[in-house]
C-alpha cells in the first residue's frame, strides 16, 4: 500500500501538488521543512523514481508537469474540505476491488468514514456479477465506507446521491455534461463514462444498516476499450483534470449530500440531469422486456413509467434501456 512512505517525500509532494502549475525552489522547500537542500533533491529524485514527472529549473526550482496524474494521498487530502481532512484515505497500486476491500475494512470493525481507492482493479465488480473494466493508471476507482444511521429505504437513496455526487464534481472541474441514466450510471454523449454499485453492511436483529460501501467507477483519457464496450463505453478526456482532485471533489460533494440525507434538493438535480425522462424504455421484469415511456422520478428515486397498455409503474430498481428512435 502507498501512502505510508517517508515523512519527507511526503511532505515535498504535498507542496508540488499544493502549487501545481508552479515552479517552487529547492532553497524554500528546504527551509520550509527545515531540511536541508541536499535531502529535498535526494527526496525529489525518489520521488521521480516512484513515477512523479517533476521538471526542475536550477532557476526557478521544482514543479509537476501537467500530465503527472499520479494517485496520492496528499493530492486528495489537499482537495477536501476542512471538515473531512481527517477522513482515511487508503491508497492500492491494484486490488481485485475497491468495494471487496472496504468491505473487509468493515467486517473487521472500522467505524470510522475511509476510502479506499486503487490504481487498477483486476476483479472490478458491476451490479449482479457483471465486471467493471479498471485498467492501470486510466480510471477512478473508489470505494467510500459510510456508516450513517439510516433504515433499509433510506439507503437506496445513496446510490441516487452519489450520481448526483460525481455529476456536480465532473462540472466543477471540466466542461463536460454528464447525465445520469436511471438508476446508476452516468454517460457522456450517450455513452457510459461511470457506473455506480453501493453495498449495504445491515444488522438483521435491528432492521439497520451498519455500513454502506459507495463503490464508484470512472473512465478517465482511456485510450482503447475491449471490444465489448468499445461502442457503449467513454471517458472524460480533459487533459488538465487530476483524478486526485477529482476524487476529492466527489468525496467532498457526497459526505455533504449524506450528511444532509433528509434535504431532498439533490434529488431535483437528478431530474433535471436524466438521460431517460421523457424517452420511450425498456424495463425488465420477471425475465420479461417491457416497452414504456419514463415520465417522472419520485421523491424516493423511483422511476415511474408509462406502459403501453396504459398503466403506470414505479421501478424501484433493476435495469432498463432507452430505446432509440427506430426501434420498434
Ligand atoms: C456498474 O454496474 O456500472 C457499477 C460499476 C461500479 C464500479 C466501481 S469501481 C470501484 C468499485 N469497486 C468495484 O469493484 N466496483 C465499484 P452495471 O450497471 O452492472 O454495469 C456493468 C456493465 O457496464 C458491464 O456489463 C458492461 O456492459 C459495462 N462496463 C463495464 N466496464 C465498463 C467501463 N469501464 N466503462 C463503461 N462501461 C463499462
Amino acid at each position: 500500500m502507498r501512502g505510508e512512505k517517508m515523512p519527507l517525500k511526503s511532505d515535498i509532494l504535498k507542496e508540488l501538488e499544493t502549487n501545481r502549475g508552479i515552479a517552487v525552489s529547492g532553497e524554500s522547500i528546504a527551509k520550509k521543512l527545515g531540511v536541508s537542500r541536499n535531502a529535498v533533491w535526494k527526496a525529489i529524485n525518489q520521488l521521480k523514481k516512484d513515477g512523479y514527472e517533476i521538471l526542475s529549473s536550477t532557476k526557478r526550482g521544482y514543479r509537476l508537469a501537467d500530465s503527472c496524474d499520479l494517485l496520492s494521498v496528499e493530492g486528495i487530502s489537499l482537495h477536501l474540505l476542512d471538515k473531512y481532512k481527517s477522513l482515511a484515505v487508503f491508497l492500492h497500486r491494484e486490488v481485485d476491488s475497491t468495494n471487496n476491500e472496504a468491505k473487509k475494512m468493515v467486517a473487521s470493525g472500522i467505524s470510522d468514514n475511509a476510502l479506499v481507492i486503487s490504481e487498477k482493479q483486476t476483479a472490478g465488480r458491476g451490479r449482479q456479477g457483471r465486471a467493471f473494466y479498471s485498467p492501470e493508471k486510466t480510471g477512478v476507482y473508489m470505494s467510500l465506507v459510510i456508516h450513517p444511521t439510516l433504515n433499509i429505504n433510506d439507503s437506496v437513496f445513496i446510490t441516487t446521491a452519489a450520481c448526483v455526487a460525481t455529476v456536480r464534481a465532473i462540472e466543477a472541474l471540466t466542461d463536460a455534461k454528464p447525465q445520469i441514466k436511471w438508476v446508476n450510471d452516468i454517460y457522456l454523449d450517450n455513452k457510459k463514462l461511470c457506473g455506480i454499485l453501493t453495498e449495504a453492511v445491515t444488522d438483521f436483529e435491528t432492521n439497520s444498516v451498519q455500513s454502506i460501501v459507495i463503490g464508484i467507477g470512472i473512465n478517465i483519457r482511456t485510450a482503447n476499450f475491449p471490444k465489448e464496450i468499445d461502442t457503449i463505453a467513454t471517458s472524460l478526456n480533459d487533459s488538465k483534470l487530476t483524478r486526485n482532485r477529482l476524487i476529492a471533489e466527489i468525496t467532498n460533494e457526497l459526505l455533504n449530500i449524506i450528511e444532509n440525507i433528509n434535504d431532498k434538493g439533490y434529488l431535483q438535480e437528478y431530474r433535471e440531469h436524466s438521460l431517460v425522462l421523457g424517452k420511450e424504455i425498456i424495463y425488465y421484469k420477471n425475465n420479461k422486456a417491457h416497452k414504456a415511456k419514463a415520465t417522472s422520478i419520485d421523491k424516493f428515486g423511483g422511476l415511474e413509467v408509462l406502459n403501453e397498455n396504459g398503466t403506470t409503474e414505479v421501478l424501484r430498481s433493476g435495469e432498463i434501456s432507452v430505446r432509440l428512435n427506430n426501434e420498434a
